[in-house]
């Protein structure tokens, strides 16, 4: 047999998969995927039939129930959804090489028209377009406004870039903060946040993300999640990077409190859902949406009021090199459907866009893990070493600085060099071990012999640093935060290079989270929150800030769709 369906057609008929003849009745594949898990077990019973220390993709950080076809397919190649970011060697049968090509969201007027032309399938109140923290921020807000919810998700896994967020959430004057005597302002969170994106950010939306930050954290606690660890992060005054106790990924957390919410609410989710198009009336008020699903083709859905939220374009390199050359050939951190077609709807629908050019890097990728290395592991005391064994930067500087000087270094990359304390701070970093990125040395003078570093520099580094750390000032580059000397072995290192992360600019937004039109005016039913917004982080975004932006912005957009849909 060439393929799954070849194979299992030798064991009975489309029946063994399909519920009729014609194949898939829903972009879910509801039914197949019952069929596969009915057999097979489900992802997690599948992962503890695995031999223990392998690096596999049933066991999954991503959010929801992973459906077994995300990877497996009945009648093409199957692809390892993994491989968009790591490069497994793992061996999947009936697989093909993962490969995405981008087709823009306009590509098939004709058959698009024709759906149009129709008529609408269905009516509800709201939609929001993504799975991600925004889309489902503003889907639990709008059920929780009493709006009837359709949220549609182009990947096979819901979650988005927002699934991968590590570091922390940042949020001013919360419980947590108090608890751990953290002195900080909501204004001082303004004041770091403008500085930041170099004062051209909207300063009414700074305001509201600072002002709103403790209180969606509250939130978030009240759905359940734990974000009661605070660390540093790049370019804050204080300690206001919340995450899980002992130093979780803060990203799979709050995407997988979220969903679950937004799931308990009987929010309709479908996935393989992509949205092509907003259709508006001959005034311009939103009417509906056409979506593109993976198994069902065009279809259309009225809606009063839509909710972009579709993420930045990061993994999209033709687009980001269109606006800033200087990252042509890159990699990326993002998840593999960080393309931007969302902006190319909003933009087709006549929304406004602001700050495209701005592109930041993350400092701190692991080129040999297709993984980004989470800031909080400076924060909690990691420092960069060049191949001669020295700092060259404050670590915590912002991330537009901390790039362009690893990109200085011999190679354009650097190690991250950090103890066994660090370690023991951040559970996150048991990741990064389980992935094989992590050189480890009993002493500094085996580590530095397998980075081929000269060992007495290195040991001078670390011993001048340790000093610094004592004296509570960092005599050499002036950072201002040093949590810990680093004397605890085992010593461990990961090589790290910059890769393209976040994308500031998007569609232009007003405190209420409604959409402006190119016109000057907001687009009556269009609102929008998350990365596809540009505005709340100006020219660069604080490590931290993201997660702050979707959750309130995100609540934001849900809350004022479902009073525009009853009010429309
Ligand atoms: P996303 O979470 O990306 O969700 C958008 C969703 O929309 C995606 O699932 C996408 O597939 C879907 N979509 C796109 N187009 C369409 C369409 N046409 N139709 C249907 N669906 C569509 N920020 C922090 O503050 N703290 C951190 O610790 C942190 N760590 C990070 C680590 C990594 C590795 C990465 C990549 C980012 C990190 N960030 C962090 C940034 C932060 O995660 C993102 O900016 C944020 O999660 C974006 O959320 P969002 O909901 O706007 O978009
Ligand atoms: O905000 C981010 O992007 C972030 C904190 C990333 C990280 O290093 O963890």
């Amino acid at each position: 047999p060439e393929n799954l369906a070849d194979f299992h057609g030798e064991m009975g008929s489309c029946d063994t998969c399909h519920v009729t003849k014609k194949g898939p009745t829903d972009d879910n594949l509801t039914y197949e995927n019952a069929q596969c898990t009915s057999c097979h077990g489900t992802l997690k019973e599948v992962a503890e039939t695995e031999r223990e220390g392998i690096v596999s993709p049933h066991q999954s950080h991503l959010i929801g129930d992973i459906s077994c076809t995300s990877c497996h397919s009945g009648h093409e190649k199957s692809v390892t959804y993994c491989d968009a970011c790591h490069s497994f060697d793992y061996k999947m049968p009936f697989a093909g090489k993962w490969e995405r090509e981008f087709v823009p969201v306009n590509a098939d007027k004709d058959a698009q028209d024709k759906a149009i032309a129709k008529g609408a399938k269905e009516t509800t109140d709201v939609v929001v377009i993504g799975s991600g923290g925004a889309g489902l921020a503003a889907a639990v807000a709008a059920r929780n406004n009493g709006a009837r919810v359709i949220l549609l998700e182009k990947e096979p896994v819901p979650g988005g870039n927002t699934k991968l967020a590590a570091g922390g959430m940042n949020a001013a004057e919360t419980k947590a903060q108090a608890k751990l005597k953290i002195e900080d302002k909501k204004q001082i969170m303004v004041d770091d946040t403008m500085k930041g994106g170099r004062n051209i950010n909207d300063p009414e939306l700074v305001k509201v993300l600072a002002n709103n930050s403790s209180g969606s954290v509250d939130w978030l606690t009240a759905l359940g999640a734990d974000l009661t660890d605070v660390g540093r992060m790049g370019g804050a005054s204080v300690n206001r990077s919340h995450r899980p106790t002992g130093g979780a990924g803060v990203g799979a957390h709050v995407a997988q409190v979220l969903w679950d919410a937004a799931v308990s609410k009987d929010t309709d989710i479908r996935l393989n859902s992509r949205v092509v198009r907003i259709i508006e009336d001959a005034s311009g008020k939103v009417t509906g949406v056409l979506v593109k699903g993976t198994y069902t083709g065009y279809y259309l859905i009225n809606t009063d009021a839509v909710v972009i939220a579709t993420g930045g374009f990061a993994k999209n390199n033709e687009r980001v090199a269109k606006y800033d050359p200087s990252l042509k050939g890159f990699k990326a951190t993002n998840h593999p459907g960080a393309t931007g077609d969302g902006l190319d709807v909003a933009e087709l629908a006549g929304a406004a866009t602001k700050d495209l050019e701005y592109v930041q890097a993350h400092p701190t990728y692991s080129p040999v893990g297709g993984v980004m290395v989470t800031e909080a592991v400076r924060g909690n005391g990691a420092i960069l070493v060049n191949r001669d064994g020295k700092r060259f930067v404050n670590e915590i500087t912002t991330r537009d600085k901390a790039s362009a000087a690893i990109l200085a270094q011999k190679g354009e990359s650097a190690y991250l060099l950090f103890d066994d304390s660090v370690r023991k701070s951040l559970s996150k970093i048991e990741g990064y071990i389980h992935l094989h990125i992590v050189n480890e040395g009993k002493t500094l003078d085996e580590l530095a012999k397998k980075l081929s570093m000269p060992a007495p520099e290195l040991t001078k580094t670390l011993a001048t640093y340790n000093g610094f750390v004592k004296n509570g000032k960092d005599a050499q580059f002036e950072r201002p935060d040093l949590p810990r000397e680093l004397t605890t072995a085992p010593y461990y290192a990961i090589e790290v290079a910059p890769a393209v992360h976040h994308t500031m600019g998007g569609v232009a937004i007003d405190t209420k989270a409604e959409v402006k039109g190119k016109n000057g005016k907001n687009i009556p039913g269009m609102f929008a929150a998350g990365e596809i917004t540009g505005g709340v982080h100006g020219a660069n975004r604080l490590g931290g800030n993201a997660i702050s932006d979707i959750v309130t912005f995100g609540r934001i957009a849900g809350e004022q769709a479902a009073k525009y849909a009853k009010e429309n």
